[in-house]
């Protein structure tokens, strides 16, 4: 049976680079992954792509065709994949029934919480294609330092749950920018449990005009009422909080991941390879650690996250510094230096060969 995430969020939320982050994590853990792009306005991917919108549609087309703006060549375009489903469902066959699929979805929020195409896809990917999702939708965690903001992401968040009828996973996105943001007015946990949204009354009051206070007032109580936002949160870079996600979406869809027999388990775990009785369960490692239970160990728990990431974010980074210098021998910032001389140097290499393949070509037309 297929699973699958759909990845949504406003524009610049990290909808493209979680999906980039999770697929270079799931290929070091040797977990199945492909990424399908929806997003006809992602010129550059990050990632490496098993199906592309652009091939079946692209924005530019259909804004110079029909004369539309970004925002409604987005909707002509998540029409059109709609109408020609077709073609996703061909493509999704191909990566097999075991596939585990993020989809990217565009940032126009309107087209997660109100307009149909999105929710006709996701009917049509779960009824004909038999994937198992589930939504997970990022918010920048930058929103949780103004009152009012915060409390339009939790309306927006409550918008896309209703809206999209799946397993749902609120994101904070990019933790790791938090501190930068000044002193929050609340822990972090107040932020991500929404539990008791009234303390918001003072800072709301204070800020905003009477009647933008009491509007404001009106959604925390409509969000109250149907008791459903909470939130994880994400540093993409962050391998802890990667799993931590990764481990309460598997939770959510039911999924096991069982690792591959040549695998080496922690103690304990039952070896397929020489127990070869009735009994022997494969997956009892898997099982136990990410589809049943609470989530255990240090990062499962908001406040470590806190910790981390906003109270004490500069000793974790040098004592993490000293780490990977002892263990590899170079710092992160070392090793990012290296890879990007690495991709510069592929890329320097490219281009020579396309200069050189240019120049052979053009002499051949000129020998011609
Ligand atoms: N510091 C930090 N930056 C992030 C994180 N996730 C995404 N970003 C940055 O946020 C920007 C927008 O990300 P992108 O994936 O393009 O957003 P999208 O429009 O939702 O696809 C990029 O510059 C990313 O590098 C994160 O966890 N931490
Ligand atoms: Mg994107």
């Amino acid at each position: 049976m297929p699973f699958g995430e759909i990845v949504c969020g406003s524009p610049g939320s990290g909808k493209s680079t979680y999906c980039h982050g999770k697929h270079q994590l799931f290929t070091a853990l040797q977990r199945p992954i492909s990424i399908v792009n929806l997003d006809p306005a992602n010129d550059d991917l990050p990632y490496p792509c098993a199906l592309d919108i652009g091939e079946l549609i692209r924005l530019e087309d259909v804004m110079e065709k029909y004369q539309l703006g970004p925002n409604g060549g987005l909707v002509y375009c998540m029409e059109y994949l709609e109408e020609n489903f077709d073609w996703l469902e061909e493509g999704l066959k191909e990566l097999g029934g075991d596939a585990y699929v993020l989809f990217d979805l565009p940032g126009q929020v309107e087209l997660s919480t109100n307009h149909g195409s999105i929710k006709k896809v996701v009917d049509m990917l779960e009824k004909r294609c038999g994937f198992r999702l589930a939504a997970v939708h990022l918010c920048d965690a930058h929103y949780i330092t103004d009152a009012s903001k915060y409390v339009s992401m939790l309306l927006l968040s409550l918008r896309a749950m209703l809206q999209l009828e799946l397993p749902h996973i609120n994101v904070l996105s990019k933790i790791d920018l938090l501190s930068q943001y000044g002193d929050l007015d609340f822990n972090l946990d107040f932020y991500t449990e929404v539990q008791d949204l009234s303390y918001l009354e003072n800072t709301l009051v204070g800020s905003l005009p009477p009647r933008f206070a009491a509007l404001n007032m009106a959604m925390i109580s409509l969000v109250e009422d149907y008791s459903l936002v909470g939130f994880e949160t994400l540093a993409v870079e962050d391998k802890t909080s990667m799993l931590n996600l990764s481990r309460a979406i598997d939770r959510a869809t039911g999924y096991v991941f069982l690792p591959p027999e040549t695998t080496s388990g922690p103690p304990g775990t039952v070896n397929v390879a020489t127990n070869t009785a009735q009994s022997a369960r494969p997956n009892t490692y898997a099982l136990f650690t990410s589809a049943a239970g609470p989530l255990k160990g240090h990062g499962s728990d908001v406040r470590d996250v806190q910790e981390r990431w906003v109270d004490e974010r500069e000793v974790y980074d040098e004592y993490e510094k000293e780490k990977w210098k002892s263990e590899s021998g170079m710092t992160p910032d070392d090793l990012k230096r290296k890879e990007n001389g690495h991709s510069l140097a592929a890329k320097v290499r490219r281009r020579t060969s396309t200069k050189q393949a240019d120049s052979s070509s053009a002499m051949d037309t000129k020998v011609g």
